[in-house]
């Protein structure tokens, strides 16, 4: 069975947290929206009145499932592709941490659009700007150390016991991001969160997402995503 994930066609956004699990599963997906037609195919799916229709993309089809919220989506492929433990502690704690990466994605997104989507960031500059140091000075510090520290207490450099998950592709997802929005910020947080880089070189290390990282499916992080970069948010 092929995979269909749909997302907006031309950024990674939260779709690339589904990607990163479905090429390490190695699995045949369709990236829809990025098909002829295929922007228009997912609105008509999110408008249709069929079974269980996304608010917002991501979503992934599988088969006749159709499956939204980038966590749910997660713990669906997870479970069917050996990327969570099995065991019901092993995949609720899998899904929790991957609930705290949206809940920090979230807070990153609110960083450059801290008053409304469908404002320019042009209109909310200085509500930005007075955010935006809360999430430097207080919450990527706080995020990133709580991840730090589960690196450095668990035995396999992994987040959940010794085998890869999708909360670790994750991590590593928002940890480049990060770079990519707040590169002085992350300098400073990565010297004091050894743990997290070396997660990050190590995720990005591995086979199928390193090929995947060099492939032209691969978009660039752009100002027009959820991770933007502002100098002037950076300071
Ligand atoms: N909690 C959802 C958030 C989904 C979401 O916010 N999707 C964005 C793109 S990344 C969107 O298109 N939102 C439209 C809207 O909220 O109206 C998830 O994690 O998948």
């Amino acid at each position: 069975m092929r995979y269909e994930l749909y997302y907006w066609s031309g950024i990674q956004g939260r779709g690339e947290f589904v990607r990163l699990a479905l090429e390490e599963a190695s699995v045949d997906y369709l990236d829809a929206a990025r098909t002829e037609g295929g922007d228009m195919k997912m609105m008509r799916l999110m408008k249709s009145e069929r079974a269980h229709p996304s608010f917002a993309p991501p979503f992934l089809k599988a088969g006749s499932l159709l499956i939204g919220q980038t966590a749910n989506i997660l713990l669906f492929l997870g479970e069917r592709h050996g990327l969570a433990p099995k065991s019901n502690a092993g995949r609720f704690w899998t899904h929790q941490l991957q609930l705290t990466i949206a809940d920090l994605i979230a807070e990153v997104h609110d960083s450059h659009h801290p008053i409304a989507g469908s404002l320019y960031y042009e209109d909310q500059k200085a509500e930005a700007a007075r955010r935006t140091k809360y999430l430097r000075d207080e919450r990527l510090p706080k995020y990133l150390g709580y991840f730090d520290r589960l690196l450095a207490t668990g035995n396999g450099g992994w987040l959940v016991g010794n085998r890869v998950t999708y909360a670790d592709l994750s991590l590593f997802q928002a940890v480049e991001g990060l770079r990519f929005a707040f590169p002085k910020t992350m300098r400073e947080l990565e010297r004091r969160c050894p743990q997290l880089s070396r997660h990050s070189a190590r995720v990005g290390g591995r086979q199928r997402i390193a090929a995947y990282l060099g492939s032209d499916r691969r978009l660039p992080f752009t100002n027009e995503d959820l991770f933007r970069h502002r100098s002037e948010l950076d300071s």
